[in-house]
């Protein structure tokens, strides 16, 4: 396994933070678990006391959709192990996307993004911003220098997912934050497939990140949710415009609580979902009825040297194509057995989906081609199961389709 050069942003390791970072049990009774703040509201010792909470004089929470502590232990929990100085809750992902856009971009602003982003993230552009005269340009930023060239004095943003869903493009993070930084536009990284264990955008010179909190750091399947991590006042500025007044997109803190409990595992998770996908992608791989396989892992990704560098391991997702395209992909997802048929990443169980049908529906076919996303492809979740018996599944589905092809 290759290692990144990355250094830890605190003197605590990564699993450490993820477990007692901001928290202090002799400061709750002794209580080793955070209590559950579910109140909306919260009392002012006084109106003068009140108005200044409101007023942003004094710290405090005053509702909610504003801030609340439960909420703010997770902030700082996903700003410690993004290296950021803030975090910011959100109800989804979708949500952490746009409040931070709304509170971004206006008429007239343009946002540069990678060719392939997840579909309702594209269709929030396009079908959402755009409508309200914001200019959604984008580039294939596998190239840094496209980027380069399109950049301009309009330009507010640099959006991309690495690795992308869902076709597992990778985008290099510093070559990209540098050239947004010299633009003096906001970089924002879309960090859910790697996690902060794998990357840290930050780190590399990006100004935002964001997550579904849905995949794999709640971990479990159970929630919804979004987190995003930047410098205290951009997140202040998203927090109080975005999701305060115009998404209202607030996460509930019983659902903090439940990431919370994700993250403890985050780490060991991570190491079981990447060997376990790694050897599904060398036996894919080597499987006479695969056509491609896309996992940032092998040698044959045409990014691979790029990932060596920009990520401490490669990640729990895979892209895969069948000779004979999205008949066979339909084929071999229906024969699968303990695979479950879902969209939806980063769970325990492992999960198959089909983009261009399901979570990249949102494109018209023109458009999934222009911006690479094939019909053929067949997405993998590779989760926590006994691997043996995630690759005798598989073996039995590919040999189903050979078997019906022949
Ligand atoms: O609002 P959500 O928590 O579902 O997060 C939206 C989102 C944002 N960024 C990326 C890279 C995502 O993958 C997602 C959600 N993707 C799921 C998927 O691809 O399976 C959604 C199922 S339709």
């Amino acid at each position: 396994m290759s290692r990144s050069n990355h250094k830890p942003s605190a003197s605590q390791g990564f699993a450490t933070r993820a477990i007692h970072h901001g928290y202090h049990s002799a400061d709750e009774q002794g209580a080793l678990l955070p209590p559950l703040h579910l109140s909306s509201t919260f009392t002012f010792s006084s109106a003068e006391q009140g108005g200044a909470v409101f007023a942003g004089e004094q710290a405090g929470h005053a509702y909610s959709r504003i801030s609340n502590p439960t909420l703010a232990l997770l902030e700082q929990r996903i700003a410690s192990l993004e290296g950021a100085e803030a975090g910011l809750a959100t109800a989804s992902g979708m949500g952490a996307i746009s409040a931070l856009l709304w509170s971004l971009v206006g008429p007239g602003d343009e946002i540069i993004a990678d060719q392939t982003l997840y579909g309702c993230t594209f269709e929030f552009m396009h079908a959402g911003l755009a409508r309200f005269g914001v200019i959604i340009t984008h580039v294939d930023m596998t190239d840094p220098d496209a980027l380069r060239t399109a950049i301009g004095a309009r330009s507010k943003v640099v959006y991309f997912e690495t690795p992308a869903n869902p076709n597992m493009r990778l985008i290099d993070i510093a070559a990209c934050a540098d050239i947004a930084r010299a633009a003096g536009a906001v970089c924002v990284v879309d960090n859910t497939y790697a996690t902060p264990l794998l990357t840290r955008p930050l780190e590399l010179g990006a100004d935002v990140v964001l997550h579904s909190a849905t995949k794999y750091l709640g971990g479990h399947g159970d929630l919804i949710a979004g987190l995003l991590a930047g410098s205290a006042e951009l997140m202040q500025q998203v927090r109080m415009h975005g999701l305060k007044d115009l998404t209202g997109a607030v996460m509930s803190p019983f659902t903090a609580h439940l990431i919370m409990r994700g993250l403890k595992t985050l780490e060991l998770r991570m190491q079981r979902h990447c060997a376990s996908a790694m050897r599904i992608a060398e036996l894919l791989q080597r499987h006479p009825a695969v056509a491609s396989v896309a996992y940032p892992g092998l040698a044959s990704h045409p990014q691979h040297a790029l990932a060596c560098r920009q990520m401490s391991d490669f990640g729990g997702m895979i892209a895969l194509e069948l000779h004979g395209g999205m008949a066979a992909g339909v084929q071999f997802m229906n024969a699968l057995q303990l695979i479950q048929r879902a969209v939806s990443l980063g769970d325990a169980e492992t999960l198959i989906q089909h983009p261009a049908s399901m979570t990249h529906a949102t494109y018209t076919p023109q458009q999934r081609a222009a911006h690479g996303i094939s019909d053929g492809l067949v997405r993998l979740s590779v989760g926590l199961e006994t691997p043996e018996d995630l690759i005798a599944d598989l073996q039995q589905a590919l040999a189903s389709l050979h078997s019906l092809a022949a």
